[in-house]
């Protein structure tokens, strides 16, 4: 299929199976009429690199990034109706797809019910006992709007819990943008290959301790060197924000021993993995009880949301019972909830298995047809999470991460997009599977993977 290197020819797109025909471009109304070059020019002059989000701006990948107009299923359109499958799907919210027709009737009510109130709505109650139904770990919660804000509050209640300063962080591990948590950080900073952020203070960021993940006697060493000084152990409990790394055997329950015996608090970032890996996340894949736990994405079905929760006396130190502030307009909007609510309603036992099954397809596809090109690749996954490595063997960490030919990526990147398949546009985030990756949707992929890697071969 040729295209410009913007992306497949227009109207073309892989047989997905799952999407509105081809050509049926946005719906009147619904999307912009100018087409992505117009309106690139306009998100140019407004956003700083065009985008409100770094790693939107496609500077891993190269190549114009996409303006999309519209989705549904695992189906994806862009403002010159190309069609392509996607595996951004919002970087892990839409684990039912685009549009679910359940996720959209309950914002439709949601929305002409009114609101948000800025009062305590019956949504929030339902989808809080969601949570804790859900993850035992999470005895209370707060609703927040996203990933970043209950990151930076779970700190602030750690480190008033405990009364120390230090939050030990990992390698490549990334937990939103609050300046505690951007030392060597994954997602975006290592897209752009940035250490760190400028504007951090450097006694902000000297309160940050590192260590390589999947590493416990590195952490030991960090807890022993500053005895009583670390408030928190704060890990993605599968990373995919350095691409898709695995806990080692033992290491989360090694975590768990350790931030025990030195006293530490164990924060569990499931705000990808949660809702994702199982309905209770990683802490019932890998059966480790952390203190507090971050949600977000699935959890708010595609909207805006956040949360943070844990053990009930560490919650019960937020505002207003407790010492520790933490606020926010639009906690647990009311829409949000309906769109969480409709989403965590439609996750079932058989959802998990059929996530199982496209991931291990997929998987085991992509290896073979890199074998058969002759590439050099390897593929790591985690249930509906995937990367595709530029390397021999998947990394354990974020430095054998970084060893992953970028170039090749990019070159791979680009191919599957002119095939009509839109992958993140960085080696160092997830392919994210939805309910809506149908084998068809699959089978699509391949078959462009394999043109893919027969350019890179
Ligand atoms: P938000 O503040 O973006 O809602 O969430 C921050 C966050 C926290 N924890 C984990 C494990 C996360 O992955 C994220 C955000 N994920 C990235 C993609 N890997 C968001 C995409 C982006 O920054 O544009």
């Amino acid at each position: 299929m040729t295209g410009s290197d913007s992306g497949p020819t227009p109207g073309s797109g892989p047989t997905a199976g799952s999407g509105p025909t081809a050509n049926s471009g946005p719906t009147p109304g619904s999307g912009p009429t100018a087409g992505s070059a117009a309106l690139r020019l306009r998100a140019d002059s407004l956003f700083p690199g065009g985008v409100n989000s770094p790693v939107r701006a496609y500077r891993a990948v190269g190549g114009e990034p996409p303006v999309i107009v519209r989705g549904s299923g695992a189906t994806v359109w862009d403002a010159d109706d190309r069609e392509y499958l996607d595996y951004v799907g919002a970087f892990g919210p839409l684990i039912l797809g685009h549009a679910h027709p359940d996720v959209v009737a309950a914002v439709h009510r949601a929305t002409e019910a009114g609101g948000p109130f800025g009062a305590t709505t019956p949504g929030e109650i339902r989808l809080g006992e969601l949570v804790r139904e859900a993850m035992p770990a999470v005895e209370r919660l707060r609703f927040v709007s996203s990933g970043t804000e209950a990151a930076m509050s779970a700190l602030r209640v750690a480190r008033a819990a405990t009364g120390r300063n230090l939050i030990l962080k990992f390698e490549g591990g990334y937990h939103g943008h609050s300046d505690a948590l951007l030392a060597d950080a994954g997602s975006g900073l290592a897209t752009l290959g940035l250490p760190a952020s400028a504007g951090v203070t450097a006694e902000v960021a000297g309160q940050t301790i590192v260590a390589p993940y999947n590493d416990l006697a590195a952490v030991e060493t960090c807890l022993r060197t500053h005895r009583d000084q670390v408030a928190a152990i704060i890990v993605e409990p599968v990373a995919a924000n350095m691409g898709v790394v695995a806990p080692s055997p033992g290491f989360l329950a090694g975590l768990r021993d350790a931030a025990t015996r030195h006293g530490a608090l164990l924060i569990f970032d499931e705000v990808i993995t949660g809702f994702r890996l199982a309905r209770g996340g990683a802490q019932e894949l890998y059966d480790v009880r952390p203190d507090l736990v971050l949600l977000g994405k699935i959890l708010g079905g595609g909207l805006p949301i956040g949360a943070y929760g844990g053990r009930a006396e560490l919650m019960d130190l937020v505002a207003p019972v407790g010492p520790v502030y933490q606020a926010g307009t639009l906690s647990g909007h009311p829409t949000v909830m309906a769109a969480g609510i409709a989403t965590l309603e439609a996750l079932s036992p058989g959802t998990y298995a059929g996530l199982e099954s496209a991931g291990l397809t997929l998987e085991h596809g992509l290896v073979e047809l890199a074998r058969g090109a002759g590439v050099e690749a390897s593929v790591a996954r985690a249930g509906s999470l995937l990367t595709v490595f530029f390397r021999a063997t998947p990394p354990c960490n974020y430095r054998e991460a970084l060893e992953s030919d970028g170039a090749q990526f990019a070159r791979f990147h680009r191919s599957m997009r002119l095939a009509g398949v839109l992958l993140p546009p960085s080696p160092y985030e997830a392919w994210f599977i939805s309910t809506a990756h149908t084998p068809e949707v699959i089978a699509g992929t391949l078959a462009a993977a394999e043109r893919a890697f027969m350019e890179l071969g």
